[in-house]
């Protein structure tokens, strides 16, 4: 959540995400995410709304789709988004960001991450942590970890969530990540853009998500 809206209060802009538990009988119960302002998002895939695409009925396996996206901008910028950028040079003010999850209870999950706006070819890193953003680069924590571990080997793309890219001629870029297991509840709460892919590099940008958690 985006705390600080000291000077424009009264002012709502946009929900920022929003998320559709999908019961297998056709009820949907949906957790609405909000998350402050620069930002829109959608459900989509309500059982039997017939108007997505995606397959829907009595059939379906019980999951969930997240989606939201947000606008990059500075620590301390008069309208606050839950997209901030450390570093406006590889991550500039304005650019955009969308993340996506998908996925089945008792099964596994799909994180999507594109952006655009950035460096034309560079090589950035990207993982779920386990914290929300904030104005220090270090507010948002850890990497979250499947297994939690201490040892740096367990730092790796099958216990976390990578979604390293890098930006094409016209500074956009994509990734996704598939992992046979799903968030613990409350455990993941970002996505943070590094310098560099892997384990390394310096936090450069920070975007607040609503994941959701489905695992015990
Ligand atoms: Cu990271």
């Amino acid at each position: 959540m985006v705390a600080g809206t000291a000077g424009i209060s009264g002012i709502v802009i946009g929900a920022l995400a929003s998320a559709v538990l999908v019961a297998g009988a056709g009820g949907a119960y949906g957790a609405t995410g909000a998350g402050g302002a620069y930002g829109a998002g959608s459900a989509y895939g309500a059982p039997g709304d017939g108007g997505t695409g995606d397959t829907a009925g009595a059939d379906e396996t019980p999951g969930y789709r997240m989606r939201t996206e947000g606008r990059f901008a500075p620590p301390g910028s008069l309208i606050p988004s839950a997209a901030v950028t450390y570093d406006t040079k590889l991550v500039p003010a304005g650019s955009w960001i969308e993340v996506t999850q998908r996925g089945a209870a008792g099964g596994g999950m799909t994180v999507t991450l594109r952006v655009t706006g950035l460096k034309p070819g560079h090589v950035y890193g990207a993982h779920v942590h386990q914290k929300p953003c904030g104005a220090d680069p270090a507010d948002s924590g850890g990497h979250y970890q499947h297994r939690p571990s201490s040892d740096p080997a367990d730092a790796n793309a099958d216990n976390e969530v990578w979604l390293d890219f890098t930006a094409d001629a016209y500074g956009a870029g994509a990734a996704s990540a598939y992992h046979d297991w799903n968030f613990r509840r409350g455990e993941a709460a970002s996505v943070v853009l590094h310098s560099e892919p892997g384990n390394f590099g310096a936090r450069l940008a920070c975007f607040t998500v609503p994941f959701v958690g489905w695992a015990a």
